[in-house]
C-alpha cells in the first residue's frame, strides 16, 4: 500500500438524543481524549481519522460530521444499504454500579438485530470499544463494496472512480460511502 493515503473515504453521521455522548465519542475517536464537562453548546463540528482494516488490506479515511439528525430520518433518506451501528455508550458507568444500566445488553442486541443494526457497547470515557465500533462498521461497508452491493448509478453516497478493470482498485481520494452511528 506504499504511497497510498487512503483507499476510501467513509462518511459517518453520529445521531442520538442530547447528552448520550455523541461529541464525546467523536473526540475520543479522533483525538483520544475525554472531556468530563464539555460545553454542550459548543458543537464539535467535524472530525476525521485514518484507520486500517487489515482483513481488507485497505486504509479508510473516516469523516464524521456530528449532526442533530434523527437516526430514523437518516435511514429513511439514505441508501437502503446504509450501514448502521447502534452504540450503547457510557458502559463504564455500568462497571461502577450495575444498577445504573438503562438498557440490558440482551434487549439492545435483540432490538439491533430486528432493526438490522450492528451493535456494540462502548465508553467514550474509557475508550472501550470506540475505535472497534467504527472499525466494525467500516468492515461491514468494505464487505458490501466487495460484494458489489453499492452500485455506482444507484447509490448516491458511494463515489467510485472508474479505473481500468477492477473497480475496487481505487486511487485516493475519490470515494465515499455512508454510515450512521446511533447512540
Ligand atoms: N461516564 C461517562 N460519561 C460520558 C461518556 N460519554 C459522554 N459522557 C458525558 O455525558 C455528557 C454528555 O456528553 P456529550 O458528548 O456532550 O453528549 P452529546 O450531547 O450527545 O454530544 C458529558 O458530561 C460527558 O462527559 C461515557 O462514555 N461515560
Ligand atoms: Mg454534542
Amino acid at each position: 500500500m506504499a504511497g497510498i493515503s487512503w483507499h476510501y473515504v467513509l462518511k459517518f453521521i453520529i445521531t442520538g438524543d442530547a447528552a448520550v455522548g455523541k461529541s464525546s465519542l467523536l473526540i475520543r475517536l479522533t483525538d483520544q481524549r475525554f472531556l468530563a464537562n464539555p460545553d454542550p453548546t459548543l458543537g464539535v463540528e467535524f472530525g476525521s481519522k485514518l484507520i486500517t482494516i487489515p482483513e481488507e488490506n485497505k486504509v479508510v479515511k473516516l469523516q464524521l460530521p456530528e449532526r442533530a439528525l434523527m437516526a430514523r430520518d437518516v435511514r429513511a433518506h439514505a441508501d437502503p444499504h446504509l450501514t448502521c451501528i447502534l452504540v450503547g455508550n457510557k458502559v463504564d458507568l455500568c462497571a461502577d454500579d450495575g444498577a445504573r444500566r438503562q438498557v440490558s445488553t440482551d434487549e439492545a442486541e435483540i432490538w439491533a438485530r430486528e432493526e438490522g443494526l450492528l451493535f456494540v457497547e462502548a465508553s467514550a470515557k474509557s475508550g472501550q470499544n470506540v475505535d472497534a465500533a467504527f472499525e466494525e462498521a467500516c468492515r461491514d461497508i468494505l464487505e458490501k463494496i466487495r460484494r458489489g452491493v453499492f452500485d455506482d448509478d444507484r447509490s448516491p453516497g458511494v463515489k467510485l472512480s472508474k479505473p481500468a478493470g477492477n473497480g475496487l482498485t481505487l486511487d485516493p481520494p475519490t470515494h465515499a460511502s455512508s454510515s450512521c452511528c446511533g447512540t
